[in-house]
């Protein structure tokens, strides 16, 4: 018997749609958003692998706020860069506490900031200061010392909007 191309057209996009579905719920467990990065109006929602994609640098230090370890993620400046913000006049950061702070091209000339994407290897949880922290690698005993501020560490970072 033979069956009309047009149905066989219908069941074939079905099934895609199936398939595209399935992969949807598949990414969606896998891999959730950890960052909005808005740049204007315009929103968009990264995965850990999504802000990693330009290399991760590892550091091992000790958190002036407690966590230690190895403290790995990419430099600000490689992440804004991959992002097409490289010159963004100003980088704002928000944290799930609601603390807001934000560098200037100036600001990450003068100090190497490190957005933090794992703690010994793994995502970094909420007790740890997670989802994601910047960081200043070469700071981090005067920080703890006390000799230098830290208003610009901050930490359980949610959101990055440029500008
Ligand atoms: N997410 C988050 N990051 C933050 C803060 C905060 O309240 N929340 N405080 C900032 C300030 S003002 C300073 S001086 C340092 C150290 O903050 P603390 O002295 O309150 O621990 O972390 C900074 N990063
Ligand atoms: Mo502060």
């Amino acid at each position: 018997m033979r069956v009309p191309s047009s149905f066989r057209a219908c069941l074939l996009a079905g099934f895609c749609c199936l398939l595209a579905m399935i992969a949807g719920y598949a990414m969606a467990d896998d891999t959730p958003s950890v960052l909005t990065l808005t740049e204007g109006s315009e929103s968009r929602e990264l995965t850990l692998e999504q802000i990693e994609t330009p290399g991760l640098h590892a550091v091992e230090m000790r958190h002036p706020e407690g966590p230690e370890g190895t403290f790995s993620g990419v430099w600000l400046d490689d992440f804004l860069a991959s992002q097409g913000l490289k010159e963004a006049p100003r980088v704002r950061f928000t944290a799930l506490d609601g603390y807001t702070t934000f560098l200037t091209p100036a600001q990450r000339r003068e100090k190497r900031y490190l957005l933090v994407t794992r703690l010994d290897g793994e995502p970094v949880d909420e007790a740890a200061l997670g989802p994601l922290m910047l960081v200043v690698p070469e700071d981090a005993k005067a920080a703890r010392e006390g000799s230098v501020p830290m208003t610009r560490w901050i930490w359980a970072i949610r959101e990055i909007s440029a500008r």
